[in-house]
């Protein structure tokens, strides 16, 4: 095997389904693999792995788990929408203390999996790039809006570099309609945090985490120096998605990009 290009790799959220995804598919570039969760994780393989609970709430915790890596792939915090409050710890404050950790131990490169749902009031007739203006659908949305803000930041003042990938719906296969258009296969997601951990010089790159769809509303063109090559499409799966029964035609999951998102809430009052 050739050998590993970082030392230490930290993996939050690593008890979450893409967590596990890429618990194994990170493994060929690192020598060691930090896996970080809140929840409870399957024990350590062997010496290539190493278990590390922490809350992302808490900032001391935060400091301690990534002292010693080299790079964080950060998958973990709130994935779904909720409360302001609930979300408001592990995404808000936890992507600030990572960035804050990553500063004070030297770590030079993130890989932040932002979401759709930066960008989920706009409507599917659309095809946005990076530099579209960002519409948040969520509390969760408004998160991952604030991650990527904090990725800028952390370039611009401390030169920490950044892939934030935009994940549309990675899982197996795509599930509804509107996941024909937004789906990520698990090799084309492994491409992307390959191609984050070693392209040279991306700075703050934003990138749309889909596959090869053929009814896009992405346009990667301002990522192309990733080189990302998406091998995967949702076509195979369109006959068997269209076999189940059709939300109406002004369902937000056939109007918005964020889908059902854009109605979630509110959560008082
Ligand atoms: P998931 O919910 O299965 O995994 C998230 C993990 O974060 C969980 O294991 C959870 O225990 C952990 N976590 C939650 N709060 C925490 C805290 N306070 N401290 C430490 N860990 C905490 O979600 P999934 O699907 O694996 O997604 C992974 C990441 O990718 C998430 O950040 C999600 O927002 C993002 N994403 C996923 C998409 C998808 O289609 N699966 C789409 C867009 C973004
Ligand atoms: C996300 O951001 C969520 O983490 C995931 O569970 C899906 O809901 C996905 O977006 C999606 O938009 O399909």
């Amino acid at each position: 095997m050739p050998h590993p290009s970082f030392d230490r790799i930290l993996l939050t959220g690593a008890a979450g389904g893409l967590g596990k995804i890429l618990r194994e598919r990170l493994k060929p570039f690192t020598r060691v693999l930090r896996l970080s969760d809140i929840a409870p994780m399957e024990a350590a393989s062997g010496p290539a792995e190493e278990l590390h609970p922490c809350d992302l709430a808490d900032k001391q915790a935060v400091d301690e788990l990534v002292a010693g890596c080299d790079a964080i792939v950060h998958f973990g915090g709130v994935s779904t929408e909720h409360s302001f409050e609930t979300v408001l710890g592990p995404n808000i404050c936890g992507t600030y203390h990572l960035y804050e950790a990553a500063r004070r131990h030297g770590v030079k490169r993130v890989i932040f999996a932002s979401s759709n749902h930066v960008i989920g009031f706009h409507k599917q007739s659309e095809t946005l790039d990076a530099a579209s203006p960002r519409r948040p659908d969520s509390y969760y949305g408004l998160s991952k809006s604030f991650g990527e803000d904090l990725a800028t930041f952390y370039f611009d003042r401390y030169g920490i570099e950044t892939l934030s990938i935009r994940i549309g719906s990675s899982f197996p296969e795509p599930q509804n309609v509107r996941m024909l258009s937004t789906w990520l296969s698990y090799d084309d997601l492994t491409q992307l945090v390959e191609r984050g951990l070693h392209c040279e010089a991306i700075g703050h790159t934003v990138v749309y985490g889909a596959s090869a769809n053929a009814n896009t509303w992405w346009d990667n063109r301002l990522a192309a120096h990733l080189g990302y090559q998406p091998k995967d499409s949702s076509e195979p799966f369109r006959a068997q998605v269209m076999a189940h029964p059709q939300p109406a035609a002004d369902d937000p999951l056939r109007v918005y990009q964020g889908g059902a998102f854009v109605v979630a809430g509110p959560f008082e009052g």
